[in-house]
């Protein structure tokens, strides 16, 4: 059952200087945003981020702006989200803190199940780097290319198109043949911070969260939150068995 408790988010930072979340699956929340910060630094990174049957707002919320960081994770809007806007960004205006007005969104998968609205919407201006991304499930819905937003290397269309295992059961794997392989462009770094991704979320109940030990080439990052070492993978994940490295593996993030 969808939970009923009035107008909730499941997670709220409402202020302070840094929030990381890594990781972690937040999902189907009731009226209330998924994940929700106004901290003046976010870094929110290899989470499953799912309305599911859910009627959740904004899936990431980010008020006040920031320098913020989403990279490497599985989001999913629902046909119930009572707002048809998945990534939110400086809606209630960029608190005048010193914070930095930036967000860089790079190597995520983002399947918007309710088929309208906006992947990404962009308020104050920001600085915005939107790299190696899938974004499927509507056309549009993501910010217009300027002076300040840049858009590389994603992937759009409809969610068939993307060649995911199944969208419907919410395994977002890339199948063998999806054209999202090995497309990636090197996201580079911003604020001395490298926008590479470098983990992938794996479903707690079918493995473990897989983590790279070597630096690989920055060429390799895809259309997709992968980047796991092969070795970890195969230890921890029945579903990874058998598949032949990071380079064949999406985040495993199949529903139980
Ligand atoms: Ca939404």
């Amino acid at each position: 059952m969808p939970p009923t408790n009035d107008c909730s988010h499941n997670i709220y930072i409402d202020g302070g200087t840094v929030f990381t979340m890594r990781y972690s699956y937040s999902h189907r929340a009731h009226e209330g945003h998924t994940v929700k910060s106004r901290a003046m630094e976010n870094h929110i990174l290899y989470n499953r981020i799912m309305d599911e049957d859910g009627d959740a707002s904004y899936e990431i919320d980010l008020p006040n702006g920031g320098r913020s960081f989403i990279i490497g994770n599985l989001i999913q809007q629902g046909p119930n989200t009572g707002n048809s806007t998945i990534i939110n960004y400086g809606e209630e205006g960029i608190r005048a803190d010193g914070r930095a007005n930036e967000i860089y969104i790079v190597n995520n998968t983002v399947v918007n199940d309710k088929g309208s609205g906006a992947f990404v919407s962009l308020s104050g201006g920001p600085t915005a780097r939107l790299i190696n991304n899938i974004f499927v499930g509507s056309t549009g819905g993501l910010p217009a290319a300027s002076g300040t937003v840049t858009l590389t290397s994603n992937r759009t269309g409809t969610t068939a198109s993307a060649g995911l295992v199944n969208a419907a059961a919410f395994d977002y794997h890339l199948t063998s043949g999806s054209p999202a392989r090995d497309t990636g462009t090197d996201p580079g770094s911003a604020a001395a911070t490298s926008l590479v991704p470098t983990s992938q979320y794996v479903d707690p109940r079918t493995g473990r969260i897989a983590r790279s030990s070597t630096a690989r080439s920055t060429r390799e990052p895809t259309n997709s939150s992968r980047g796991a070492d092969p070795p970890a993978l195969s230890r921890g994940c029945a579903r990874c068995a058998g598949r032949s490295g990071w380079r064949v593996q999406a985040a495993c993030a199949a529903t139980p």
